[in-house]
């Protein structure tokens, strides 16, 4: 699951950002400084020689950037769209399956009474750790674990409900290699990532785990020097990206596109 990604769907934010969702204390955000770190997250993604998929803003669904939480796609193989746990992103998703139909035939759904946010699915290797979460339900990973099944992907489930400061469990967790995690402080000693090659993220510097592995670099948050710093020991070109304005509606890096 470490092919090289090719595309990427992305979608700038409507001019009514700040409506969406947060529970972030930061402030509110500004559009264009947030269009503008979306241009450069976009910038960052073609010089690794992604192709754009870019779908247009929506204003009515202010959380409609974060287009990582409405599907999951096995590049090559296929796509799910997501049931977002949110009401006010259940619609997100129509926009994305009309760009995933045209590249892949048979689209999988999440159906009621599952939910799921992408941003809770977390790959690495042949094996998804699925966050139980306020936006994805028992369900939802479920009806996503038997849909990987066939393709010989396994699955296990990490609640994350009584870990503090995290939405999805990609706020505290990213996959660099089949083998390698950058994992928070609270998911270092969690039994399901036992064995794994483990960069622990510096207390303070949270936010930064929810860093991507695009080809040959990594996609990380601006403002984490001792994660910058651990990520460059262990060989990795870096693509420090200012996240500021994502960061106040709870968004993070990964969520800002869906790559396959
Ligand atoms: C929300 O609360 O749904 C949005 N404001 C943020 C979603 C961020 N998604 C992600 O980290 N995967």
């Amino acid at each position: 699951m470490f092919s090289r990604f090719t595309r990427a769907i992305v979608r700038p934010p409507a001019r009514n950002f700040a409506d969406g969702l947060t529970t972030a204390d930061l402030g509110t955000p500004d559009v264009d400084g947030a269009l503008s770190q979306h241009r450069a997250y976009c910038d960052a993604l073609v010089r690794h020689g992604v192709q754009l998929v870019t779908l247009d803003a929506d204003a009515r669904y202010p959380d409609a950037t974060f287009v990582e939480d409405t599907a999951l796609i096995l590049p090559d193989l296929g796509a799910i769209i997501t049931r977002p746990g949110a009401a006010s992103r259940a619609g997100e998703v129509d926009a994305v399956a009309d760009a995933l139909r045209v590249h892949f035939s048979d689209l999988a759904r999440v159906t009621e009474p599952g939910t799921l946010d992408a941003g809770d699915v977390c790959e690495a290797g042949n094996h998804v750790f699925i966050g139980i979460s306020q936006r994805t339900n028992n369900n939802g990973a479920a009806q996503l674990a038997a849909w990987l099944a066939p393709f010989g992907i396994t699955s296990s489930t990490v609640d994350i409900r009584g870990v503090p400061g995290i939405l999805h469990l990609k706020s505290g967790i990213a996959a660099l290699e089949p083998q390698r995690l950058v994992l928070i402080d609270a998911f270092v000693d969690h039994p399901a990532f036992a064995g794994f090659d483990v960069v622990r993220v510096p207390p303070g510097e949270e936010y930064g785990a929810n860093c991507v592995r695009v080809n040959d670099a990594v996609f990380v948050s601006a403002g984490q020097p001792q994660l910058e710093t651990q990520l460059r020991a262990c060989g990795y070109a870096l693509e420090v990206l200012e996240m500021g304005e994502y960061r106040k509606m709870d968004g993070g890096l990964s969520c800002l596109s869906l790559r396959f």
